[in-house]
């Protein structure tokens, strides 16, 4: 039987344990099995050989060779879990998460520059004691011309290239609209502005936008003069762009106003020297005003013999031109988010 069969198990399990122990990865670990207990393996064959022993010494032999299979499987398992350990720490090592390091950040959004301009006014004029009402942008011709003593054929209709709707009314060219509602609705004393967006059929330049944003303002009790508004938008303007201002009212027409005057503020730029901003007169005009006409009142129920009231109005988008130098009321529309981000 040449080296006794025992003797050479023995070796085999030896040699098999230190090859076990020097499998250093779960590769090496893969090799060892195929090489000792694959089915072309050491032990294997040594199984296949008891068939060749004789009769009398098969069944130790057979017993022998499946002991030592059952212990070499059992550190083969063992091996692996501890190679599988080690390949796991491995990773976690390689692989850890620094999380004591700063985030990427949100990247959070931001206000639009026209809502920040809108929430300023607002919050400006809350100040003052006016509180802030909306109404409908598709009007009727009643709220958005009649009741503001604009009556059909009348110039002023022209000169507001109003939007009309196929399926009847149009969209508001002015925020008057609201405060005609509001005066609908309410008794005087009364102190509201109305933010929103207008709309009027002009074609698209540096300085129109068929759509733009209007704030109107409306005071309406016993007593109230032009003293009254003067004040109001001196407070206003100084707040808006955040420095004291000369401030005049020159003469002008509205036909919902009565006197109506347009309000100029000394150049932000040159500060009344002269300058390409105010084109060399010292003055930017920046909105429109006047006591509200008796006639608007009275189509409203409103005793104007009794109560008298102040109207102002301005577009948003100009103001903040103004303000922050931005060149082109289209930029308000376009949504770049360079042109956004750089009005804070
Ligand atoms: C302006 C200028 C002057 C105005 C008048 C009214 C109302 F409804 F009370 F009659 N609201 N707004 C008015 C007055 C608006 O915008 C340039």
């Amino acid at each position: 039987m040449g080296e006794p069969f025992a003797e050479r198990l023995e070796r085999l399990e030896r040699e098999a344990e230190a090859g076990l122990a020097a499998a250093s990865d779960v590769t090496a670990l893969e090799a060892w099995r195929v090489r000792i207990l694959g089915k072309s393996g050491l032990l294997t064959e040594e199984l296949k050989r008891i068939g060749t022993l004789g009769a009398d010494e098969r069944p130790r032999a057979g017993q022998l060779v499946n002991q030592i299979k059952r212990r070499l499987e059992e550190a083969q398992a063992a091996r692996r879990e501890r190679l599988e350990a080690a390949l796991q720490e491995a990773r976690l090592a390689t692989e850890a998460v620094d999380v004591t390091l700063p985030g990427r950040g949100l990247g959070m959004g931001g206000l639009h520059p026209l809502t920040h301009a809108l929430r300023r006014i607002e919050d400006i004029f809350a100040a003052q004691g006016f509180s802030w009402t909306e109404g409908p942008e598709v009007e009727d011709e009643f709220h958005n011309f009649e009741a503001l003593n604009i009556p059909a054929h009348h110039p002023a209709r022209a000169m507001h290239d109003t939007f009309y709707l196929k399926a009847g009314g149009l969209l508001r060219t002015h925020t008057s609209t609201v405060q005609i509602r509001f005066m609908e609705t309410h008794e005087p004393p009364l102190r509201i502005i109305a933010p929103g967006r207008v709309y009027r059929s002009d074609a698209p330049d540096p300085t129109h936008s068929p759509v733009f944003h209007q704030v109107e303002g409306l005071a309406v009790a016993e007593g109230i003069h032009m003293g009254h508004l003067k004040a109001t938008l001196k407070a206003f303007l100084e707040a808006f762009f955040e420095r004291p201002l000369s401030m005049r009212l020159r003469p002008s027409y509205f036909p919902f106003t009565e006197p109506s005057a347009e309000v100029d503020i000394g150049c932000l730029l040159c500060g009344g020297k002269g300058c390409r901003v105010c084109k060399g007169t010292g003055f930017i005009e920046v909105l429109g005003c006047g006591l509200v006409h008796p006639e608007v009142l009275g189509r409203i129920g409103i005793d104007a013999e009794r109560f008298t009231g102040f109207a102002f109005g301005m577009g948003v988008e100009r103001l903040l031109m103004l303000k922050d130098g931005v060149p082109d009321v289209r930029l308000f529309y376009e949504n770049d988010l360079r042109f956004l981000r750089s009005l804070r």
